[in-house]
């Protein structure tokens, strides 16, 4: 039997690796997009893999795209994996967050509540929830302490799948991912800013690199591995919440130096401080413990950061060697 699965945020760095996955396991995969005024397939095409998804117009905001979406993909498989993802944005657009990565959540659940209830629901949690964080490694059980406005939407996210998994009976699952990189991983987040930027810098094109916190630290991991963890947890015959993590913290200072030094430069010739950067409230360090989704879904982190790195900014090199 092959089974249906439909992606939101299928243009995003995850959705195109889950996208791929998915084929690769033989599902047809649909991907929900958003009308916008320009390209956002490239990480598809970049996966070779643009021809192969059925496309369907929809935005989280409008229940009703999402609606005909789930009726007309007649998905197995849910995987929602859209959401305004920067954190830095969430301070200027609270409300589009609140409403795209919070509410968005609920016209999914309710979608499939109506019309599929036996669809497996997948929700992107993260490990922006746990903020200010409680504990000194973060677990399924450590209490949630968002500081931004992206976190506090995402919390409503993850707490309304909870809700309806318990409410409806729906198969519904929480993965709480620690930060994950790849080449296709948005320009705006720290470590492509990184490998771009010394990408640059190596090749005579830029000579500073203007960063904020580079004492923040992050648990850093690989979107690829990560994404079969996603899959895992619909495989699983019950519904429930896990971390998706390395066990491993780095501060962005680390990553920066790992960056440089792979081209045989140092970043404190390069790197400036520019309090433009930072944030109104940081959260200054996370640290997953991934042991549940080892013992219960035999998934662990295959990447280590430094190969990371420079897969990232061997990736940038080539492609700003061509510009
Ligand atoms: P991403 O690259 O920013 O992708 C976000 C996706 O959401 C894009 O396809 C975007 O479409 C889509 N989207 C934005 N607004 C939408 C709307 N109103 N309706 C429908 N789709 C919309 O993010 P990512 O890194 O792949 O992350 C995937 C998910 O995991 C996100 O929910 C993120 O919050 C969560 N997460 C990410 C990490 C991480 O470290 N990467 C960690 C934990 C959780 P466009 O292409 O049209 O903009
Ligand atoms: O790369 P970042 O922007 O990622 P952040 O804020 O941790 O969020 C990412 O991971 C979350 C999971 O924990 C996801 F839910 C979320 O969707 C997203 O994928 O920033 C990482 C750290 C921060 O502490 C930030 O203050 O790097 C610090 N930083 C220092 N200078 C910078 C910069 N971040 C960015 N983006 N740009 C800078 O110049």
């Amino acid at each position: 039997m092959i089974k249906n699965a439909l992606i939101t945020g299928v243009t995003g760095q995850d959705g195109a690796y889950l996208a791929k996955l998915l084929l690769e396991k033989g599902y047809r995969v649909s991907g929900l997009v958003a009308r916008r005024s320009s390209d956002t397939r490239w990480r598809l095409r970049e996966l070779g893999i643009e021809s192969e998804l059925t496309y369907l117009d929809g935005d989280l905001a409008d229940a009703s795209s999402i609606q005909r979406a789930v009726i007309k993909a007649k998905p197995d498989e849910v995987y929602n994996l859209g959401a305004q993802s920067f954190v830095g944005s969430s301070w200027d657009q609270p409300i589009t967050t609140g409403i795209v990565d919070g509410l968005g959540v609920t016209h999914l659940l309710e979608a499939i509540r109506q019309f599929s209830p036996h669809t497996r629901f997948y929700q992107a949690s993260t490990s922006e929830m746990f903020g200010l964080i409680q504990a000194e490694r973060q677990d399924e059980n450590t209490p949630f302490y968002p500081r931004s406005p992206y976190g506090v939407a995402k919390l409503y996210g993850h707490w309304i799948t909870v809700n309806y998994r318990e409410s409806f009976g729906l198969h519904a699952s929480s993965g709480i991912l620690f930060n994950h990189e790849s080449p296709l991983r948005g320009i705006e987040f720290v470590t492509r800013k990184v490998t771009d930027a010394v990408a640059r810098i190596k090749l005579g094109k830029q000579r500073e690199l203007r960063l904020g916190n580079i004492d923040a630290k992050r648990d850093w991991g690989f979107a690829g591995d990560y994404v079969e963890a996603m899959w895992l947890m619909l495989q699983q015959q019950k519904p429930d919440d896990y971390v998706v993590a390395t066990g491993v913290t780095t501060t962005v200072r680390e990553m920066c130096r790992i960056a440089f030094e792979h081209v045989e430069l140092n970043y404190q010739d390069h790197v400036i401080i520019d309090p433009a950067f930072f944030r109104p409230a940081e959260v200054d360090v996370l640290l997953g413990n991934p042991g549940k989704a080892e013992r219960v879904l035999g998934w662990s982190p295959k990447t280590s950061l430094e190969s990371l790195i420079h897969m990232m900014l061997d990736a940038d090199l080539r492609r700003v060697a061509k510009e």
